[in-house]
């Protein structure tokens, strides 16, 4: 195979050895740790494969059979795989592989779903819901008007009367559902009859539970969704960037507010990546996994209960947990610290109703999609928690060291994956 086909690091150490030394810098802590963030996954050898190509080489604005560059030939083939795996495993009418993120996916189904200054009903972000769901520091909350839904108080659930009562209020062009830190699962169908009530667009932010939706983990939102926007590089396993789904008769919408109205030049290395995650995502074995990130989610919940985190909501039905940490009176940022110096790497998150600052924080988001990538099982999800409790508690000892042996038995990329 010629030497220039993919990740070469030994010619990275030689032509720039301060990144080489970054990259593999990186490369140890994320082998050395544990990794909770929620949001994260460790992608395959073949996906890091694609990235790394001369893909990221060629101009290609516009769409397979239709771009403003001559040359498109082979990443043509590469999008329409990428575009075809994507309509197949998720059953959807149309798909768009080339937002760059899930911000730019959603900014590109405002374009093509509402006008600035439209209402738009989504999860208010204290209490689970995203930036680009309508933050006034967001373009979302500064174009168009947004009205939040909370969770209830009591249950931390989505009130889904609450949600068609402000929505009858409000009339909003557009609702939003999905979220980075609800831990639950969400009835899309009833989103859907409160959007028919009132004439609205539903579009479904699915950047956490793609993944688990692919593999067969959750239900789906899409046969519910106007448009379903998501990121290739959680659960799903792909690269870092943005996946829009939607029916057939939006498709020329969505796609010309991606490019050219929110993008230009597309990813193309991205783009043959997100197609190989695709195709890993719809092995028989993928499904095995999904089930088991949310297996080791309620296994990690209930262990984080034991050490005395209350689990929010009660505790999970996806791939993530969030623990109120206020009983043992130490906050979520302490919390963060203490944990990444025993090489645990969760986030400190708000709790619904968080009377700290978002800075400092009640409480911790927990994920397993990493760990559950590294082989490991319900049994080992026990020792996690007990690993974090005594981190958070700040208890002496060596829980460094503890991770560090755990982790050794589940290598994340054993060094002939990554340099093969
Ligand atoms: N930053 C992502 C998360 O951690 O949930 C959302 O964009």
């Amino acid at each position: 195979m010629d030497a220039f086909w993919g990740p070469d690091f030994d010619m990275l150490g030689r032509t720039d050895p301060e990144i080489a030394a970054i990259v593999l810098g990186e490369l140890d802590r994320q082998r050395s740790g544990l990794q909770l963030i929620a949001s994260e996954n460790f992608t395959s050898p073949a996906v890091l494969a694609a990235l790394g190509s001369t893909l990221t080489n060629k101009y290609a604005e516009g769409y397979p059979g239709a771009r403003y560059y001559g040359g498109c030939g082979q990443v043509d083939q590469a999008e329409e795989l990428g575009v075809r795996r994507a309509r197949e495993l998720f059953g959807a009418e149309h798909a768009n592989l080339q937002p760059h993120s899930g911000t730019a996916a959603n900014l590109a189904a405002y374009a093509a779903l509402v006008q600035p200054g439209d209402t738009v009903l989504a999860m208010d972000l204290p209490h689970g819901g995203h930036l680009s769901h309508g933050s006034r520091v967001n373009f979302s909350g500064k174009w168009f008007h947004h009205v939040g839904y909370p969770v209830r108080p009591d249950t931390e659930l989505i009130d889904y009367d609450e949600v068609r009562d402000l929505a009858l209020a409000h009339r909003p062009a557009l609702i939003i559902c999905g979220a980075t830190a609800y831990p639950r699962l969400i009835d899309f169908a009833a989103f859907r009859s409160i959007a028919d009530e009132v004439g609205a667009y539903l579009m479904v932010d699915a950047a956490h539970l793609i993944g688990l939706v692919a593999g067969l983990a959750v239900p789906s939102p899409v046969p519910h969704a106007d448009v379903v926007t998501c990121t290739t590089h959680k659960v799903l396993r792909g690269p870092r960037g943005g996946m829009i789904l939607c029916r057939a008769e939006l498709a020329r919408r969505v796609d010309k507010a991606v490019f050219p109205f929110t993008q230009g030049g597309p990813m193309m290395h991205v783009i043959a990546a997100k197609a190989v995650a695709l195709r890993e995502a719809s092995q028989p074995e993928f499904r095995g996994y999904a089930g088991q990130v949310v297996a080791n989610a309620r296994a990690l919940a209930e262990g984080l209960a034991a050490e005395g985190m209350r689990p929010v909501a009660g505790g999970t039905d996806t791939h993530l947990a969030l623990a109120d940490l206020r009983e043992l009176g130490v906050s979520g940022s302490t919390a963060e610290g203490r944990c990444d110096r025993a090489r645990i790497t969760l986030n400190k998150n708000a709790i619904p109703y968080d009377p700290e600052l978002p800075t400092v924080a009640s409480g911790i988001r927990v994920g397993t999609p990493c760990v559950t990538t590294q082989g490991m099982r319900e049994g080992e999800m026990r020792r996690i928690a007990g690993l974090i409790g005594r981190a958070v508690r700040d208890e002496p000892g060596a829980v460094a060291d503890e991770v560090a042996e755990l982790v050794r038995d589940f290598p994340a990329y054993g060094r002939q994956e990554v340099f093969a």
